[in-house]
């Protein structure tokens, strides 16, 4: 179990909740308190705590790749990993990390929305199936193991995931995608679209591309852009220039965006003729960009390319960590385009 922060292991200060230490001994506090044929099913673990513990709100890309370094480096001595993660970014680290870890090496991603020793806190919950669902993907690995989210109950695939409730034990959920199963008060159901997945086998020349160590050193900047009524080009400029490497633009409905705005297409296509790479994806949260509307194909002339049902979390992900490999700009769009590891609909 790695601990990274976040409001589970959260205490107060005087300017609010901050991340506290002596997370070992909290949880092994808490966990006493589950009734004894529950504990007895749980695996043993052990528990790294990150030197800088941090709100999630905090974390960048070059966390995500710290944690895949940290994970590979004790893959051989452990046979799953829990990440204990605040609740803000956490759909973007789980995210990220199904496209960097190996397919076979569970790692599930969770947190809480309110702090372990709270009343009523859904933190010890959260643990508890998170050590449950460890266990069963030893015991009875799926396609795709690495970056699932438990929360709330709630087995998901973490790349089709997103935070959908600022307070509510259930704050995740997948719109695109059953959940794959259920886990609370010692309970685990896998559900049948987990066991249609398990039985799809990643083919190797769909492998996400190798992500050198030293990326971290420079990390290629991708921003989200979310269309608003209105938008003037003026206003977006300095978001698609240099440094910028690529773009996750949120457009309408099914991928449409202001067709007779021709300043605002003329400075999508500069980009994109720039070599920027960028993405549409629906501000819409269930469904896919089909860009089938004179709105929609003007973007896809304009040299942008389909996110399909992809969340903006596995969008910005999956474009951030392709521009880290030593692709062409081409291949990075290739790569872009397949299906890695089920993270959307092609
Ligand atoms: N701000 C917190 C975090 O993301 C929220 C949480 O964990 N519930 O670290």
């Amino acid at each position: 179990m790695i601990y990274t922060g976040g409001t589970i292991g959260m205490v107060g200060s005087d300017k609010g909740l901050i991340p506290g230490g002596n997370m070992a001994e909290r949880l092994l506090n808490q966990l006493q308190t589950l009734p004894e044929k529950r504990r007895r099913t749980l695996p043993a673990f052990d528990l790294l705590t990150l030197p800088q513990l941090i709100d999630s709100s905090n974390a960048t890309p070059g966390d995500w790749l710290d944690l895949n370094r940290l994970i590979r480096h004790h893959s051989r001595r452990y046979q799953a990993f829990i990440i204990l993660h605040g609740t803000d970014t956490l759909a973007y680290t789980a995210s990220a990390l199904s496209f960097l870890l190996p397919q076979n090496l569970p790692c599930i991603v969770t947190g809480s929305q309110y702090p372990l020793e709270k009343e009523a806190s859904d933190a010890l919950s959260n643990v508890e199936a998170s050590l449950l669902v460890a266990s069963s993907l030893i015991n009875q690995p799926m396609a795709h193991n690495a970056g699932v989210i438990v929360f709330g109950g709630k087995i998901l695939q973490g790349n089709r995931a997103s935070k959908v409730s600022t307070h509510s034990a259930q704050g995740f959920d997948c719109i695109n995608l059953p959940a794959l199963g259920t886990c609370s008060e010692g309970k685990l159901s896998w559900s049948a679209s987990a066991q249609m997945a398990a039985e799809l086998k990643p083919t190797p020349d769909i492998n996400f591309p190798q992500i050198s160590t030293d990326a971290i050193h420079d990390i290629p900047q991708v921003v989200i852009l979310k269309l608003w009524p209105g938008i003037q080009s003026q206003q977006i400029a300095s978001l698609l220039a240099a440094p910028v490497k690529g773009v996750i633009l949120e457009s309408y409905g099914s991928g449409n965006a202001p067709d007779l705005n021709q300043p605002l297409l003329s400075a999508f296509k500069a980009a994109t003729d720039r070599g920027i790479i960028i993405v549409n994806r629906s501000q819409c949260p269930e469904g896919s960009v089909s860009m089938s509307y004179a709105a929609g194909s003007a973007l896809s002339e304009a040299g942008i390319i389909s996110g399909y049902d992809l969340t903006c979390e596995a969008a910005f992900s999956k474009l951030t960590l392709l521009l880290c490999s030593n692709l062409s700009n081409k291949q990075v769009k290739e790569a872009f385009n397949r299906n890695h590891y089920a993270e959307c609909s092609v």
